[in-house]
């Protein structure tokens, strides 16, 4: 399959610069940082577990330091436009149903639906969140995928994040801000026509400043999707951290 490089151009054109309100966490790593601690940063875990379904659900932010993160996003992620905004399936070109961007370490690229996308260099609040869940969970991550749903019509398809460029034993870290949304897994012996196991979905809502661990095996097994909700008119913002192995950086 003809594959296309999405370099684009990663500029944030922000006209002031951005006023950071100091957050709840900035004082629990000052304290952290004073503690000697590592990943100290405890949540009460909720574990969700099917047949080759490993995942961990946590609120993460609180609903104050929420907003701030995902307002200070709508000021710093660069979406993709145009041609750049779009994925090759099966060898039809579609636009996508929502807004995505890639961010991470220097010179890091992914390939997902046909597209290979490069990571733009971090920001400031992408970097903030990343440690969060880097000290939440004791899991380093180099690349982010952002996607953003302006309201309950933008959706994302049924997929699995099986690509040969993520370290395989690394959970895949998605951090939800804004509008809750159904997240729906389903196996992969009980999807469509072929489906010859009975075999029940497993949904969640994920909240505003929730952190939804996906671990291995899960995304051997196990297709996710973020289905239509048309009664909801507010935006939501979807990270999803990730390791890409290095020796693929271009
Ligand atoms: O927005 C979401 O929660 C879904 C994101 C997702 O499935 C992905 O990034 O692979």
């Amino acid at each position: 399959m003809e594959k296309f490089v999405n370099k684009s151009s990663c500029i944030n054109d922000a006209k002031s610069p951005r006023k950071k309100i100091k957050l709840e966490s900035d004082e629990r790593s000052k304290k952290e940082e004073d503690e000697g601690g590592e990943f100290s940063h405890p949540v009460p875990w909720q574990k969700i577990e099917a047949e080759g379904l490993d995942c961990d659900y946590a609120l993460l932010f609180s609903k104050e330091e929420a907003h701030q993160l995902f307002k200070q996003l709508e000021e710093e992620v660069v979406y993709s436009t145009g041609e750049e905004a779009k994925v090759q399936l099966f060898g039809k070109v579609h636009n996508i149903p929502r807004k995505q961007a890639t961010y991470g370490d220097a010179g890091l690229t992914y390939t997902y639906s046909g597209v290979t996308r490069l990571a733009c260099p971090w920001t400031p609040t992408l970097e903030y969140i990343r440690d969060a869940v880097t000290k939440t969970t004791g899991q380093t991550f180099n690349f982010v995928l952002v996607n953003r749903y302006k309201d309950g019509q933008d959706h994302m398809g049924e997929h699995r994040d099986d690509e040969k460029e993520l370290e395989p034993l690394c959970p895949i870290a998605s951090v939800s801000l804004g509008a809750p949304r159904d997240f729906i897994f389903r196996h992969r012996d009980a999807r469509g026509k072929q489906s010859h196991r009975q075999i029940k979905p497993v949904k969640l809502e994920l909240a505003h400043g929730s952190l939804l661990l996906m671990n291995s095996p899960t995304n051997t097994f196990w297709y996710h999707s973020l289905p239509v909700r048309k009664k909801i008119s507010l935006p939501r913002i979807n990270l999803t951290f990730r390791r890409i192995l290095l020796g693929r950086k271009k």
